[in-house]
């Protein structure tokens, strides 16, 4: 019989993200503090590095406030191209580690690793793995959290930011929620939060020691799910269905290389790889086959086409056209990609209708 045991979530998410590529990409702004954002007078910023926030500036905060408390912040415009293609990477990261992922933003996910046997089955080595070929592939820090569940990991991911992780075990799970102020709660806003104040709810200790039907009186609907959360309690498994539009595998190479046989010799040994992956991917179709190749002075190209297959001929065929943009630089990188049809918005509503009824 199999025995019940703990989900395994892992809640990653990049550190300043947006800002941590500008600093990644232009050295100047490493060592000052930098949001990106418009500076235009009623812009609001996006996000600030950290060094930014000593000063108190933060996202969404309008970019006239952020120059009052901190006067020498340079705001840079943000490059959305990039952040997709880093998110886009970063997802394929995820997915060497399992297939069950809900990305919630273009930094962020959760990840169920409960039945990966990956790295000796361990949830915390898996967190740490993921970091570092983040770090490794793409020179940027993530944070995560790993816990039994989604509402647990997604405020362990802030605990020990920037690049850190945290860990709460099923048996530490009562110790971490009863100290944790409900401010940092999914939900709760800044007036929730006031009111809960008001009669008397600061933590999660307040609410256990109170019941659903006076947390009623209070926030409504919400005291249930609430009242679960003082509990650590959150059964919500993760919403796949939001994933994949495409699939992505790709290779740095050890050493750069200067020949499309080279070349079509990376493709022979990613395609089986793709094969695997794709399998493990259920109702998406496809509808675009594309090869990016990056070159050894770090610029990257991609030649894609409509297919409905991964066929191979039409991998080697776009290495082809692809690999003519070398002009004699190395090639540091083969990536092969899948696009999938946009899933039908309408069908999904459906389905959605027909599991309340
Ligand atoms: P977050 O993960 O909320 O923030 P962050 O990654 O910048 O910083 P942290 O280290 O605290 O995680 O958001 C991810 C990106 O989304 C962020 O870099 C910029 C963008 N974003 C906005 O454009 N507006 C916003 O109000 C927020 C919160 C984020
Ligand atoms: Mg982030």
């Amino acid at each position: 019989m199999k025995q019940l045991t703990a989900k395994k979530i892992i809640h990653i998410d990049m550190d300043c993200f947006y800002a941590a590529v500008e600093m990644r990409d232009f050295p100047e702004y490493q060592n000052i503090p930098l949001a990106v954002g418009g500076d235009g007078p009623r812009s609001v910023l996006s996000t600030c590095n950290y060094q930014a926030r000593k000063f108190g500036v933060r996202s969404a905060m309008p970019a006239i406030k952020a120059k009052q408390l901190c006067p020498e912040l340079t705001i840079v415009h943000g490059r959305m191209a990039v952040y997709k293609e880093v998110s886009i990477h970063i997802r394929e990261i995820f997915s060497r580690y399992t297939d069950i992922i809900e990305p919630l933003s273009l930094d962020e996910a959760y990840l169920d690793v409960t039945d990966s046997e990956l790295c000796q089955g361990s949830a915390t080595l898996i967190a740490k793995q993921i970091r570092a070929d983040i770090f490794n592939e793409l020179n940027l820090t993530a944070s995560a959290g790993i816990a039994p569940n989604k509402f647990i990991a997604k405020i362990a991911s802030d605990e020990n930011k920037p690049n850190g992780q945290c860990v709460v075990s099923p048996d530490k799970v009562t110790f971490f929620v009863e100290q944790l102020s409900l401010k940092k709660i999914p939900g709760i806003g800044p007036k929730t939060f006031q009111k809960l104040q008001s009669f008397g709810f600061s933590t999660c200790a307040d609410i256990r020691a109170s019941s659903i039907a006076k947390l009623t009186t209070i926030v409504g609907k919400f005291a249930t799910s609430l009242y679960q959360k003082a509990h650590g309690i959150d059964n919500r498994e993760l919403d796949v269905s939001r994933q994949r539009k495409s699939l992505a595998i790709e290779t740095t190479l050890a050493a750069d290389i200067y020949s499309e046989t080279e070349c079509l010799a990376i493709i022979d040994k990613l395609l089986p790889k793709l094969v695997v992956r794709l399998e493990k991917i259920k109702d998406r179709k496809i509808v675009k086959q594309g090869i990016k190749l990056k070159f050894n002075d770090f610029n990257q190209t991609t030649v894609e086409q409509q297919s409905l297959a991964a066929q191979q001929d039409t991998f080697n065929a776009l290495l082809t056209k692809a690999y003519e943009r070398a002009n004699g630089r190395g090639v540091r990188l083969v990536g092969l990609t899948l696009g999938f049809a946009e899933p039908n918005v309408a069908d999904e509503f459906k389905t959605k209708q027909l599991t309340l009824l």
